[in-house]
Order: structure tokens, then sequence, then C-alpha cells
């Protein structure tokens, strides 16, 4: 009997548990995962050491990234570029496209608009279309739709992840980005949920999993696939953007172009770039992205590890170089930004004295959802020597980042107050 199984927001739990439970029950399809090795995953008593390590990116100096990556802006890991905090430092509220973090599972494809269609195929959609019988769209469809604009973040689910080791002295997987895998831009596009319906969306519908047309993904001599993440349908309609344009522009090659999947607030990897096709499912759909990967597997979590990743958790990052110089007896602006996954943020606390005192800090904007507000606060140093600066944010959700960030193997959703060190002479 068909059924409508949307999860409101905040209910990721249990909508978790049910596709799980259909997934055993036969009903779902976990393309390119074994049956053997989910349940293995899912369920197996000790899911940190069932998991397969996360390769680290060896260092690199060349990329396969297309647009420059100069020196003052980026720190290149691997295929990634993580943007530098400082040279963001009297940039306006959206992150300049050029300064922008690229986070590239293998490298970035370059594909034209002109030729570009999107596949929209599943048993979700009326008369359960194969993905040789897809209803395609091409850019110029898209763009006769009614445009949406959003300014949003994307932020990587491991972003400030080197601060577990430096911080807390732990080992995690995974590229050591430090809090510069992160940006803001105003995104136009169209609504997922217009194509979806546009495409013969039914009520059966479940699950919907954008697909990338990068090369696929090899680690450890296998291939998992093109990178692809099932979204909930429930969020898929609510405010997902098929994007187009990035500030203004058109989508550049590295962040997507010509379209690329924007879910406002969640992990950025549901932000499949180069979008190619969206399966439409009424089973659950599983990709290594929602079960190996992008989910938190530690002592704190249950036996096969939490539910997928979804929202982004609150952090804070000073826009200044880790040991950065002040002159004693000088009067500074301490500039920094905050944001969260959960709400706009309401209050920013800031500490020159490596913790011991705190003062407000003047927030420059508003608290917006999906966004970040930038603070400034004055600073006189004044006796020379090392200190730290820390920066401590609350949200609107009443969410405040604690001192501690709770461990998990693959060193995802850092949330605690980072101790940036800087120098007085
Ligand atoms: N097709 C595709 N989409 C992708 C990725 C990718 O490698 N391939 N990386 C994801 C991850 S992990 C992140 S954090 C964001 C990064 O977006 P950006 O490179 O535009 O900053 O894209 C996501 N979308
Ligand atoms: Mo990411």
């Amino acid at each position: 009997m068909p059924r409508v199984s949307q999860t409101p927001r905040g209910e990721e739990t249990s909508y978790d548990r049910e596709r799980l439970g259909q997934w055993l029950a036969g009903q779902a399809r976990a393309e390119g995962i074994s049956r053997r090795r989910l349940l293995a995953l899912l369920a197996a008593a000790s899911a940190a050491t069932a998991l397969p390590p996360v390769p680290r990116a060896a260092a690199a100096t060349s990329t396969t990234i297309v647009k420059p990556l100069p020196d003052e802006w980026f720190t290149v890991r691997g295929t990634n570029a993580e943007t530098k905090w400082e040279s963001l430092h009297g940039t306006g509220y959206h992150t300049p496209v050029d300064h922008f973090f690229v986070r590239n599972h293998t490298s970035t494809p370059v594909i034209e608009g002109a030729g570009w269609r999107l596949k929209v195929w599943g048993s979700g959609l009326r008369g359960a279309p194969g993905i040789d019988q897809a209803v395609e769209f091409g850019l110029d469809d898209l763009r006769a739709l009614p445009p949406v604009t959003h300014s949003a973040f994307v932020e990587c689910a491991g972003n400030g992840r080197n601060f577990y080791t430096t911080q807390q002295g732990q080992t995690v997987s995974g590229t050591a980005w430090t809090l510069g895998a992160v940006g803001v831009a105003r995104w136009r596009g169209v609504r997922l949920s217009q194509v979806l319906r546009a495409a013969g969306l039914t009520r059966d519908a479940m699950d919907v999993m954008p697909r990338g047309l990068d090369d696929e993904y090899v680690t450890g001599g296998v291939s998992l696939g093109h990178v692809r993440r099932p979204l909930p349908l429930a969020k898929a309609l609510d405010d997902v953007i098929l994007a187009y344009e990035m500030n203004g522009e058109p989508l550049p090659y590295d962040h997507g172009h010509p379209v690329r999947v924007l879910v406002p607030s969640w992990a950025g990897i549901a932000s499949i770039k180069w979008v190619g096709d969206i399966e439409v499912s009424a089973e659950p759909l599983y990709s290594p992205w929602n079960t190996d990967f992008y989910r938190l597997f530690g002592p704190a979590y249950p036996d096969g590890g939490s539910p997928p990743l979804t929202r982004q958790t609150i952090k804070s990052a000073f826009e200044l170089p880790s040991g950065a110089a002040f002159t004693a007896g000088g009067t500074y602006h301490l500039r920094g930004r905050s944001w969260s996954g959960a709400g706009g943020i309401r209050d920013v606390q800031v500490s020159t004295d490596g913790g011991a005192t705190w003062r407000p800090a003047g927030r420059l904007d508003v608290p917006r959802r999906d966004g970040w507000v930038r603070w400034s606060v004055p600073w006189r140093p004044s006796a020379p020597g090392p200190a730290e600066l820390l920066a401590r944010a609350t949200d609107t959700a009443g969410r405040t980042q604690p001192d501690q960030a709770v461990y998990n193997t693959q060193g995802y959703l850092f949330d605690a107050v980072v101790r940036h060190p800087v120098t007085v002479v």
C-alpha cells in the first residue's frame, strides 16, 4: 500500500531506523555495497574496528582543481584546497568565489552547460522509469523555472578535524582541515522540489539520491562508484536547491558547473557537485557516503555508528593566521565569524587571555539561518609573549561551543572552542 514516508527535521534517528528496517527486510537497495558488508557495518559490535581506513591524501603540489590556488589564500591538502582564514579579512559577507574552499574526491571535471542533461529516474516517480527512461532536464529547462536565491554556507563535515589531534590528542582519519573548509555564498537556482514534481514524484517516494559526474572514487584499489548520497524526501522537498549560480556568476567548474545540489545547513557531502542524475526511490537508498562515511563511530556512539550526518555543528574562527604577531600597547580589532547548522548565531564571547576572562564580541550581522555572523572585538595586548585567542558562539537554537568535542573515529563535526595561538612582541 502506498505510503508517504516523510520525516520531519529533527527526527533523523527514527528515519534512519525505519530505512534500516526496510533494508533488512530486503526492500532497500545499496548499489555497490554487499548486504553482508552493510550488516557488518550497521549491526556489528565493534563498528570502529570494522571501518576501512580512510586514506590520508598525499601532500600534493599539483592539484586537480581548475582555479588558481595562490599561497596567500589556500592550503592545498591532496585533491582539496582549504581557505586561509586570514585571507577573508576585509572580504564581505559572502566568500569570494576565488577564495572558496574546494573539496574534491577526485578532480574537477570540466562540463559545459550546453550538452549537460539532468536525468531524474526511479521507483518513486510515476511509471517508475529506469535511468534509460529518465525524465531529462537541460540547463535551459531549469533556467525556465522560477529561480530562487539563498545565502548559505557549504561546510565539510570534517572541517576542524585537525583540532581533534592538535587540541585533544586524538587520532582521526581524513583530511586534516583546520577551520577553512567552509564558505558562504549566494546560490541561485531552482527548488529541487519543483524539479522532482515536474518529473512525476509520487507518494511512494522516500529517498532522493543525486550523483556526481566526476570520476568514480577509488580507495584501497576498490571503486566506490560516483560520489552520491541519499537525502530523505522531507529535506529534498524543503529547502534544497539545484544551483546554477554562485555569488551572481555561473557556477565555477570547481564548485559544480553547470549545476550542483545545495543542501542548506547540512554536511557539505550532501551538496553534490556536477550532478548528472537523481534517483528518486520508494525504498531507502544507501551509498558509502551514508554508511561507511559521514556517520559518527566511536565509544560515544551506538554500535554501527550514528544515523547519517545531517546538520552541521557550531564553530567560530578568527580572520588571522595561526601565530599572528601583535605589538604590545597597540590597539587592534580582532575579527572573526561564527556559524551553525542549527540556526543563526546570537552571541559570541571572546577571550584574549587563554580562556581566563571573556567579553562579548560586537556582531556585524544579524543572526541568519544557514549563514554566519561576522564579529569584531577590540584588543590592546599589554605584555609581550605568547597568547591564545578563543571565540565561543551560541546559536539561536541554544547550542554553545563546548571546551571539548566528542571524539569520533573520522573526526567529523568538531565543535569545540579553538585555541588560536598568537604572539605579542
Ligand atoms: N560530485 C561531487 N560532489 C561533491 C564532492 C565531490 O567530491 N564530488 N565533495 C563533497 C564534499 S565532501 C564537500 S565538503 C562539498 C564541497 O563543496 P565545494 O568544493 O564547492 O566547496 O562538495 C560535496 N560534493
Ligand atoms: Mo566534505
